[in-house]
């Protein structure tokens, strides 16, 4: 069934009606052919099964390291807050983190990034520190230095792997080491050559302190999308369990043109489901095919798309902010059906549109007059709420992908 978005991708129902009809028609087909032997009630409850298991699938971050080196910042940047917006990790020059603060993400209470209070300093026990912060809620720590790497950290990171938990390290603030050679150096200045050899500098550094292997990110948190990070956004994509990787994913703000389409392609792998729930949960009581969809699933799962690409009034207030331009400007540039426009009524509308339609098109194919199987009604159900969810989905993506370009402008 995943393999159903190749066949809606990119296919507009107004600028391409015949090939968004055609290729309804095909995700009618596939729906027939998988249930031909039955088995689509089964099928059915197992993805509201999955959908509940992904909607209640926590994923605990925990952010430590040194003192003043970034930690909140780091936060704060990967919940897409600036340190003035409300709700953002306190961070200063002055030390402000002293015992582990929880930072439920914005749109995802189910991700909670954890500020734990700085290491090092004389005496700094990582047993007893592991122990303090309550080391067995979190999914893995990232470690965070902002300078040199030093033994604390790879003390820490050696109790991490201890206590069989993961670890990520990243250096922070390379902004500023940038600058200070390119004033130090301005000749020789070359911004490749600089970064390989912080990175260098810091595997070394670990691995002469006994860390084997270390994987070691350099970021800028005033530039969060730069220098490493999509490289340690992979590499934690790869560890994770499938369902926390899909929910580390969508928590993800719009940082990079890449990281928008993996959450499309992500989400695009779930539609099936939702449409399948969906065709399922009213199939009996309604007599009218067109309308035996449940409005109330996808109209939850368009508003969910809406905030996963921030894109709604709350988000979209607060890039305006960030980026020192009107939200009216940003608005400007959204073309998926949002806010008023986006109500239960034209969902149902547009449900009657599509699947009206669709119906036609499997009867001038199959020669049914009229489609009457309950098999038939439930994939023409399916077939028209998958539609609608991709083509929404897609609009959408393209949305968030012109915003963000707008507030960079
Ligand atoms: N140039 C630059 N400055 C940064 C960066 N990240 C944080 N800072 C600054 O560094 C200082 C400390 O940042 P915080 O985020 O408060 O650091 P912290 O690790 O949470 O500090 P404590 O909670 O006190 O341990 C602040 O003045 C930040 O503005 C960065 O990537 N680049
Ligand atoms: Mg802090």
């Amino acid at each position: 069934m995943e393999s159903l978005s190749a066949l809606t991708k990119g296919i507009d129902i107004e600028s391409d009606p015949k090939g968004f009809f055609n290729a309804a028609l095909q995700v009618y087909e596939k729906f027939m052919e998988f249930f031909k032997e039955g088995g689509q009630a089964e099928a059915a409850s197992k993805a509201q099964e999955d959908l509940e298991t992904l909607e209640n699938t926590k994923l605990n971050i925990a952010v430590t390291g040194d003192v003043g080196s970034g930690k909140s910042s780091f936060i704060n940047a990967l919940r897409g807050l600036g340190a003035e917006d409300p709700g953002a990790a306190q961070s200063g020059v002055i030390e402000t983190t002293t015992e582990p603060i929880a930072y439920l993400h914005p749109s995802y209470p189910n991700v909670t990034l954890w500020d734990l209070p700085g290491i090092g300093g004389m005496g700094f026990r990582p047993e007893r520190y592991l122990q303090q912060v309550n080391f067995s809620r979190y999914d893995f720590f990232i470690i965070i230095a902002s300078e040199r790497f030093r033994s604390s950290h790879a003390d820490l990171a050696r109790e991490i792997q201890r206590m069989e938990k993961k670890f990520y390290f990243v250096r922070c603030k390379v902004d500023e080491d940038l600058a200070n050679t390119r004033r130090a150096r301005p000749q020789t200045y070359v911004e490749e050559d600089v970064l390989q050899r912080i990175r260098e500098n810091a595997r070394k550094c670990l691995v002469d302190q006994g860390v084997p292997y270390p994987q070691v990110f350099l970021l800028s948190n005033w530039e969060i999308h730069r220098y490493d990070f999509l490289l340690l956004e992979e590499t934690l994509e790869k560890d994770l369990p499938h369902l926390q990787r899909h929910v580390f994913l969508l928590s993800l703000p719009n940082l990079s043109p890449e990281i928008m389409e993996k959450k499309k392609s992500a989400l695009h792998g779930h539609l099936w489901k939702i449409a399948l729930v969906s065709a399922f949960i009213n199939i009996l009581p309604l007599p009218r095919v067109s309308l035996a969809c449940d409005v109330g699933i996808l109209f939850v799962s368009m508003i969910a798309f809406y905030k996963q690409f921030g894109l709604d009034d709350g988000s979209l207030a607060k890039l305006a902010r960030q980026a020192g331009k009107p939200v009216a400007e940003l608005k400007a540039v959204v073309i998926s059906p949002q806010g008023e426009t986006l109500s239960r009524d034209v969902l149902m509308k547009k449900i009657v549109q599509v699947g009206c339609g669709l119906t036609r098109s499997v009867e001038q194919s199959f020669d049914l007059v009229p489609v009457i199987s309950t098999l038939a009604k439930a994939g023409l159900s399916f077939a028209t709420s998958y539609s609608i969810l991709s083509n929404f989905l897609e609009k959408v993506a393209e949305d968030a992908q012109k915003v963000r370009k707008k507030a960079l402008e």
